[in-house]
Formats: structure tokens, C-alpha cells, sequence
């Protein structure tokens, strides 16, 4: 006989799921109990920051990763993340902690009475098993679903005397062996029609979104691009989590707009409007428009049934991304197009004081590493870190797809402790950093050496953009003035500094990408967006 526990760590162990997230209470204690010396468990202050690193670990190891959780009050702190995990396709086994079995019909304090429903509408499946020799099937269930395309997160309330319950080895040994895979193609009839409509296109285009480089498929993204010489668009920036093709690539024509009349004038003229691992489209504002420019046919490509169905037009083939673009090469000759012309080298204007945010993202690449991965949350200047930077390597770029901000500084930690090897450049605003900025504590408690780059304008810049979009005058709360974000890095011991100039910035990055601890530059720049 074995107990809950025993066979639940068995399980972790057979999926690689040795690192778990948390913020442990008195509910959860009875998981943690005789915790094993081959795992590691890394505690986060708030349970926000324990979801968003949990999230950022899933997505650079490529493995589901647990974070748990301390009942209700515990996942009410992690849904905004939990919302993320969910955009960001992140295979996440969220666990909560539970009275014990005896006192939940009589709601014991901090019993999670409706623990099932409260998740609900931001996981895959959300569950408490009846008795607590289901526990181990339940986990395991829940592991296939967050892996299982789309992947996202699955839910599993524990109830805490369960973990030393006694299994048998009918609930637990099947349950550790099974291992279930989903890497499905398309019908290669479909792919042979889709081939031929590409080859028989005048203006066709690629748009590449994050799930290519989910499935490890930039290769193959960049194999069709060039047999058929496709000029390359990345999907639009607010859903555009992670990239799908090198961004110093002469067939890449920047980033597409994100709301629907903009997205459509810039495809204009395009006759076939290729997605590839992207929902059609994370449109955000609303700036009504044709959906499609005129005469064109959209196709997508997605491992999710659900971004397939609930595209607004276009077709679409539901199946692995990168099986499928690889089939497409397979049939297509080289096309005889003429390429597009590349787009010019980003330009980052004089130096200003305080510098501009383009300034501060253009001296970030020119000390940037080769091997280097940015993780990024500031609203305002994400598309100037996009064009300044130019990205080039898979695995090298995450930003929230959800929006909920808080995502940034917690994922950069998990993001790192997967890829302990390549540096780690966290920019952030500083309004954003402050949704997660207990993680600066499990930084410097866990030696996680993150660099911090925050930019500093005093104001929620992005919503007074909006605000002018909205056409909304006189709105309160976006004003930021004075939060010392370097001075709060320090109380939570992480080295820091403020700079100014782009010389001592230079300097500053350096230092902090090439320390071994984490460390926080803070620099102002000038107010307002940052498109270039
Ligand atoms: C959890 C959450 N709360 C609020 C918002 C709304 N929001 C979007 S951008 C933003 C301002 C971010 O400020 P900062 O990081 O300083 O960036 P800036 O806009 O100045 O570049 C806010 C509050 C959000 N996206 N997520």
C-alpha cells in the first residue's frame, strides 16, 4: 500500500514536474509534508506571483508545471494569472488545498465551498475527486488535460487529510504509467489543397503567431515563407505572446495592428491571408472596420478547436502547427514572387533627457545577448521593444497574452529557473511592476538573477492613449507620480539603481545581465506611447 501522497509525488516525478510553485496555509501543509529532496518548491509572497512564475516555467521548460494554492482565498489572489495561463496556452496543474473531508459539509472555516465553480471559466476542467483514493487519478487527469491541445490549466481541489490516505494499486500505479499524446496533423488532403491554393495566390501573406514557437516550429514557419517567398507579419502584439518567426528575417513586415479596421487596411491588396498559430484575431481596441480586406481568403492553422470556432472568418484546419507546416513545405515548389522589401533598420532618434522609452529599448539591444530572453510588460512601449529589438531566436520572448498585468516580473522568474543558462531581461513599467512586485523577494531568496529594466514616466501612459481613443476626458487614476520601484527593490533585497543617459544605462544592463544575482535598474523616460 502506498498513501495519496507517495503516489502523488510518483506522478509529479514521471512527468518532470519536480519544481512547484506555491503559497503554502495550514490546508496545504499535509501535501508538503516529507517533502522530497528531488524536488524543489518555490514559494511566492502572493499567490499571483506564484501562478505568473508557475506560468512562465510551463512555457520555457515546455513541461506542466504545478503551482498550489491555499484554498478559496488562495486561488481568488491567482485567478487574474490563471486568466493569463489560460490566453497564454500554459499547461498549469493548479492545485488547492481543502478542509478535510469531515468538516466541509458543515463549512468549516475556510472550507472552498464551491471550489469546483470558482475557477471555473478560466481552466480546461476544474475538480474534486469524491474519495480520497481518487486523488492520484484526478492529478493525473488533470495533467492530460493542461497538456492535451489547446493547453492551459487544470484544476484539482485536495481535500487535506486525503494526502495520507492509503491508494491501492488499482487508483495509483496505471495512473503514473499511462502517457497519452496529441500531436495530431491534418488530413493531407487539406494540406494538399491549401498548398495549392498558396502556389496559386498572386499576393498571398504569412501571419505567424505564438503557438509556433509553442511547437518548437520556427524552422518550419521559415521553410514556408522562403519556398514561397511570403511576406511574414507576427499576429497582433497584445495576443502575440510568444514569436513565430525571426523578426530580423527580410521577409518580416513588422507587427499587425490589433484592431479590426486597421488590421484589414494593413492587409490590403493580399489575396490569401495564411494564420499559423494564432487566434483569429486578439483584437483589442475596438476600431470597427471589414473584417478582410476586400478579396481576400483567410486561412488558419491552430491546434485549437476553440480559437477555430470562434474565428469571425476564415477557414480554418484544427491540427498540430508545426506537423502541419512542415506537410505544407512537403508539397510546395519554390515560388517565383518577388520578395517585399525589407523593412528599414529601426531608428531611435536623438537622445533626449529624460531618454525616450524607444531610446531605452534600442541601448537594451545593443547590449543585449546572443542568447538573451526578454520577458515584457510595459503597455506603452511594446511595439518600439519589438522594433528596436527584432527578436531573432525561438524561446526568447514571453509577454502576457491575457493582459492581466502582474504576468511580466512573476514569469520572468519562472521563465529563468527553466532556462537557468541564457540571461534574462525583464522590462517592465513601472505601474505594471507593481502587481507583482513580491517577487522581487523570491528573486533574491532563490538567487533567480532576472534583470529588472523598469521604465520609469510617472503615469499609466497607455490608458491616456486609450483614453483619447475612447474619447474619455477628465478620467482619474492615471497619474503615477513618485513610486520609487528602485528604493522598494532594495527592502526586498535586490540590487538597484536609477540612471539616466544612455551611457549609464548601457552600463548599468551590463552589469546586471552579466551578475549571477538579480538585479533592478530603474530609468525614466519621457511620457506618452512608443510605436517605433
Ligand atoms: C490586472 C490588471 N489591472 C489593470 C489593468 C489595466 N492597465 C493596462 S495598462 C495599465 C498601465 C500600466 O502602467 P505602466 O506599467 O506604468 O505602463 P505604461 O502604460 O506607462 O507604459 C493598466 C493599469 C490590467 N491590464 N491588468
Amino acid at each position: 500500500m502506498t498513501t495519496v501522497r507517495e503516489a502523488a509525488f510518483e506522478l509529479f516525478r514521471e512527468h518532470g514536474m519536480t519544481t512547484i510553485f506555491g503559497n503554502p496555509g495550514s490546508t496545504e501543509l499535509p501535501m508538503l509534508a516529507e517533502f522530497p529532496d528531488d524536488f524543489r518548491y518555490v514559494l511566492a509572497l502572493q499567490e499571483a506571483v506564484a501562478v505568473g512564475m508557475a506560468d512562465g516555467y510551463a512555457q520555457a521548460s515546455g513541461l506542466v508545471t504545478q503551482v498550489n494554492l491555499h484554498t478559496a482565498p488562495g486561488v481568488g489572489n491567482g485567478m487574474g494569472a490563471i486568466f493569463n495561463a489560460q490566453a497564454n496556452h500554459s499547461p498549469l496543474l493548479v492545485t488547492a488545498g481543502q478542509q478535510v473531508r469531515a468538516q466541509v459539509t458543515m463549512n468549516a472555516n475556510l472550507t472552498n465551498r464551491d471550489a469546483i465553480r470558482v475557477v471555473h471559466p478560466f481552466v480546461k476542467w476544474s475538480f474534486e475527486p469524491p474519495r480520497a483514493e481518487e486523488v492520484p487519478l484526478a492529478l493525473a487527469h488533470a495533467i492530460r488535460k493542461a497538456t492535451l491541445p489547446p493547453r492551459g490549466p487544470a484544476f484539482v481541489s485536495v481535500p487535506m487529510d486525503d494526502w495520507t490516505a492509503e491508494v491501492g494499486e488499482a487508483e495509483s500505479k496505471h495512473a503514473i504509467e499511462r502517457s497519452v499524446t496529441a500531436r495530431a496533423g491534418a488530413d493531407p488532403e487539406t494540406v494538399k489543397a491549401l498548398a495549392k491554393r498558396i502556389a496559386e495566390a498572386k499576393n498571398p501573406v504569412l501571419v505567424a503567431g505564438p503557438d509556433i514557437d509553442a511547437s518548437e516550429a520556427w524552422d518550419d514557419a521559415v521553410a514556408l515563407a522562403e519556398r514561397q517567398k511570403l511576406p511574414v507579419f507576427a499576429s497582433p502584439a497584445p495576443g502575440g505572446g510568444r514569436l513565430g518567426f525571426p523578426e530580423d528575417h527580410p521577409l518580416f513586415q513588422g507587427v499587425l495592428p490589433p484592431a479590426i479596421g486597421p488590421l484589414a487596411e494593413t492587409l490590403k491588396g493580399r489575396d490569401l491571408i495564411l494564420v499559423v498559430g494564432s487566434s483569429v484575431f486578439p483584437y483589442y481596441p475596438y476600431i470597427p472596420g471589414p473584417l478582410l480586406p476586400e478579396g481576400a481568403l483567410l486561412v488558419a492553422i491552430t491546434s485549437d478547436p476553440d480559437e477555430a470556432a470562434r474565428a469571425p472568418m476564415g477557414d480554418a484546419i484544427v491540427a498540430d502547427v508545426g506537423l502541419t507546416l512542415k506537410a505544407l513545405v512537403a508539397e510546395l515548389e519554390e515560388g517565383n514572387r518577388a520578395e517585399p522589401t525589407p523593412l528599414p533598420d529601426p531608428e531611435p532618434g536623438e537622445e533626449t533627457d529624460p531618454l525616450t522609452p524607444t531610446m531605452v529599448n534600442h541601448t537594451l539591444a545593443g547590449v543585449f545577448p546572443e542568447d538573451g530572453i526578454v520577458v515584457l510588460e510595459s503597455p506603452s512601449s511594446t511595439l518600439s521593444l519589438r522594433n528596436q529589438m527584432r527578436i531573432s531566436k525561438p524561446g526568447s520572448y514571453y509577454f502576457g497574452a491575457g493582459g492581466g498585468l502582474g504576468f511580466g516580473l512573476a514569469a520572468a522568474l519562472g521563465v529563468q529557473l527553466a532556462q537557468p543558462d541564457r540571461p534574462v531581461v525583464c522590462v517592465l513599467g513601472e505601474g505594471s511592476a507593481q502587481y507583482a512586485i513580491s517577487g522581487l523577494w523570491t528573486a533574491r531568496a532563490y538567487e533567480i538573477p532576472v534583470t529588472f529594466c523598469v521604465l520609469r514616466n510617472e503615469e499609466y501612459a497607455i490608458l491616456k492613449w486609450f483614453a483619447e481613443i475612447e474619447e474619455v476626458k477628465g478620467a482619474p487614476g492615471l497619474d503615477l507620480p513618485k513610486v520609487e520601484t528602485a528604493e522598494v527593490a532594495k527592502g526586498y533585497g535586490v540590487a538597484s539603481s536609477r540612471v539616466s543617459g544612455r551611457e549609464e544605462l548601457a552600463e548599468a544592463l551590463k552589469k546586471a545581465i552579466s551578475s549571477e544575482a538579480p538585479e533592478l535598474v530603474e530609468v525614466p523616460v519621457t511620457p506618452g506611447m512608443a510605436l517605433f
